[in-house]
């Protein structure tokens, strides 16, 4: 019970990422009822079920729980490459901007981004280099679907087959980042083995829109991931009875895949909301999935706005200078959409008056 005078202070409507969420009551009961064993001992018969299923969903022969996406897409270049090659990736895509500059650290590579997010055939010829002794070979290229910086958008379907068939006449393996694969399948109704089509590996995210606190699965080939189960081991991934995080992801298959398609009718009703008010600027239509980046347009910082923003207890991400991003998922209800949208009206408002 609260003091009688304590202020009653709204909980916050975190937009920061889609990876805030909290499991559900549901998702701890499965977990607690999860059966375990011993994964180092390949004897987690929940893990096993988890890799089974998802390699399934994808098309793929074998599977690998692992701690996080950042580990799967690690593990995959690893895997593709040796020291000194080169990885063709989108422009801004994760392991550019959020691992750590793990892609050097771990499998000694240099990473050749596109132009943009998205890339043609074309873009994957240019990228190619010259079979000379003095330059890197490239050995692998990476696709990330949904693109994350990208604002969630969904690779065009005729475009990735294009650049997934550029990449196998050059003889490169090609990787599928697909943390958001689930919200590309959401938004399409094509399935996530058709996207994963051509890939030698897949990573997928539980701990993403599935809401799963904990939790990636790498797809590919039984060699690609048996190499692959002795290198999470060496980078210090092998877990033990993990079993009841993988339940969460078998529950969240069942039962938050088919609900991802509400986060994304609330980006789009927040976008189209926020789109029109002053200070904001949003591309309305490349609103696809869960994820809407915002324009910041007031001279005022854009940091004072995130500020204001908080102190109305509304979390976004900043995006660099002049950049938000605004993130839907199952913890954000209609009443917390409403919210947003009002902090974001007012907050345009005010700064306005003062940048004007
Ligand atoms: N993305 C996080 C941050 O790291 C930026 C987020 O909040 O969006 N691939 C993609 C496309 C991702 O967006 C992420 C996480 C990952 C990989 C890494 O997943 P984790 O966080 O499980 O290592």
């Amino acid at each position: 019970m609260c003091p009688p005078h304590a202020e009653v202070v709204a909980m916050p409507v975190d937009l920061r990422s889609d990876t805030v969420t909290r499991p559900t009551a549901a998702m701890r009961d499965a977990m607690a009822r999860a059966e375990v064993g011993d994964d180092v001992y390949q004897e987690d018969p929940t893990i096993k079920a988890l890799e089974m299923r998802i390699a399934g969903l994808l098309g793929k022969e074998a599977a690998l729980f692992v701690p996080s996406g950042t580990m799967g897409n690690q593990l995959a270049i690893k895997v593709h490459t040796r020291p000194g090659d080169e990885v063709i990736v989108g422009a801004l895509s994760h392991p550019v901007l959020y691992e750590c500059g793990a892609a050097a650290a771990l499998s000694g590579v240099s990473l050749a981004e596109t132009r943009g997010a998205f890339f043609s055939a074309e873009d994957v010829r240019a990228r190619v280099q010259p079979n000379a002794y003095y330059m890197p070979r490239t050995r692998l290229v990476a696709f990330e679907n949904t693109h994350n910086r990208g604002g969630g958008r969904v690779w065009p379907l005729g475009l990735l087959d294009e650049a997934v068939r550029e990449a196998r006449s050059h003889n490169l393996a090609t990787h599928l980042d697909g943390a958001r694969l689930w919200n590309a399948v959401a938004a399409t109704g094509t399935t996530a083995e058709r996207f994963a089509q051509g890939m030698d590996s897949v990573t997928v995210c539980l701990s993403k829109g599935l809401g799963a606190p904990v939790g990636s699965v790498l797809a590919g080939t039984k060699s690609l991931i048996q190499a692959a189960r002795r290198l999470r081991k060496m980078w210090g991934g092998g877990m033990r009875q993990a079993g009841i995080l993988a339940a969460a992801g078998l529950y969240a298959l069942d039962h938050e895949l088919p609900r991802l398609h509400e986060d994304h009718a609330r980006a789009r009703t927040f976008a189209k909301a926020v789109a029109g008010m002053p200070g904001y600027e949003i591309d309305v239509e490349t609103v696809e999935t869960n994820i809407v980046n915002v324009r910041w347009t007031h001279k005022a910082d854009v940091r004072l706005a995130l500020e204001m923003l908080r102190d109305a207890r509304v979390l976004v991400s900043s995006l660099g200078p002049g950049q938000m991003r605004v993130v839907f998922h199952r913890d954000v209800d209609d009443a917390g959409l409403g919210r947003a949208i009002e902090s974001f009206e007012t907050i345009g408002k005010l700064l306005g008056m003062v940048s004007s």
